[in-house]
């Protein structure tokens, strides 16, 4: 019998644990699910940040860590993990984040906060076509190339940046300095979809900001630490960049003193871009059991050396 500790914050047990049970009698996996394993017993760990688990180190069984969370950064350097990592990959998540990048998007693209304000008079101010509204997505993963292929299906140009260099059809894939440099430069909506590593913190500073056509929007549901806060503020105050809609934060929840609450040109939304839903997420555990157990290698693992 296969020993799986979930180890989650007991809201996260009352979502799980009926689908993941269902999910592993489909994938005909005979699993103990349970939150309290003794650790040299656990064959895989179903993770989650939120949870008690910080010291790996007495999981000398463990074939696997598996995440609930897409982000792993707080889980990554953790100098007692030597078992191997997946993060999470969810179709539901990826639906979730393409709904809620495409709907900011269409936010600002199209002036909403203008007319739900309630504008007097009749003055007609026509928004451009998506043709015309340039978007780049730093980040080409899971996420961004979903949010990408949504924007594209809209009519937006977009160009995509990422480590690697990529050929997407529809997209203009960029990569390396230079390439984020063209990125920058071209977006009239900025969207962050980067993991937050040793390479992204801070990415988005004062130069990078500066680099931004003026009148620019940043979109950031990915990681706070990928934005310089102080710079941000300065760029939004000078006018240079018009919004900031912000999901994720340095510390969260966002202090009620932050600068960032009640500011004019900032949307606050509370971490909800996109969430691992059980009803999808429960099969990609299993199924990642199922291939470990029938020697197959592990999907979605994380390159420790990146970081993600
Ligand atoms: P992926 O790992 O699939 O994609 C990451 C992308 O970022 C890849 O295209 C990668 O390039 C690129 N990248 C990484 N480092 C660099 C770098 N230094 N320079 C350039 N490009 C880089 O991640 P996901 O798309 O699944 O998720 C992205 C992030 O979204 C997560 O890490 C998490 O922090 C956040 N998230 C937020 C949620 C929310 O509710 N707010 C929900 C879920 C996730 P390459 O393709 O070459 O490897
Ligand atoms: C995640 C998140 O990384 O919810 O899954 O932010």
């Amino acid at each position: 019998m296969i020993k799986a500790l979930f180890s989650a914050p007991p809201a996260d047990w009352d979502e799980f644990e009926a689908p993941l049970r269902a999910a592993f009698a489909t994938a005909a996996l005979e699993v103990n699910l349970s939150r309290d394993h003794a650790p040299g017993t656990v064959d895989y760990v179903i993770y989650s940040p939120k949870g008690p688990l910080s010291d790996f180190t007495p999981f000398t069984r463990t074939r696997a860590v598996l995440s609930l969370w897409a982000g792993v950064e707080r889980i990554v350097g953790n100098a007692t993990l030597t078992q191997p990592l997946c993060r999470m990959v969810d179709p539901s998540l990826s639906v979730g984040m393409t709904e809620y990048v495409t709907g900011h998007v269409l936010r600002h693209h199209l002036g909403l906060d203008h007319w739900v304000k309630g504008a007097a008079g009749w003055h007609q101010i026509v928004p451009p076509l998506a043709a015309e509204r340039p978007v780049t997505i730093l980040g080409l993963g899971e996420l961004g190339q979903a949010c990408a292929m949504a924007l594209r299906a809209l009519g937006f140009p977009v160009t995509g940046w990422s480590s690697s260099a990529k050929a997407i059809p529809g997209l203009t894939c960029l990569s390396g300095p230079d390439g984020l440099a063209r990125a920058l430069a071209g977006a009239q909506i900025l969207v962050l979809m980067l993991p937050l590593t040793s390479a992204t913190e801070n990415m988005i500073d004062a130069a990078a900001l500066a680099a931004l056509p003026p009148g620019a929007v940043l979109i950031n549901p990915a990681r706070g630490a990928l934005v310089d806060d102080a710079a941000l503020l300065a760029a939004l105050d000078s006018g240079h960049l018009a919004h900031a809609t912000l999901d994720v934060f340095r510390v969260e929840p966002l202090a009620d003193d932050h600068p960032f609450r009640n500011h004019p040109r900032i949307t606050i939304t509370p971490h909800i871009a996109a969430h691992t839903r059980a009803s999808t997420a429960a099969g990609v555990i299993a199924d990642n059991i199922r291939r470990d157990q029938a020697g197959l290698p592990l999907l979605y693992r994380v390159d420790r050396s990146r970081g993600y």
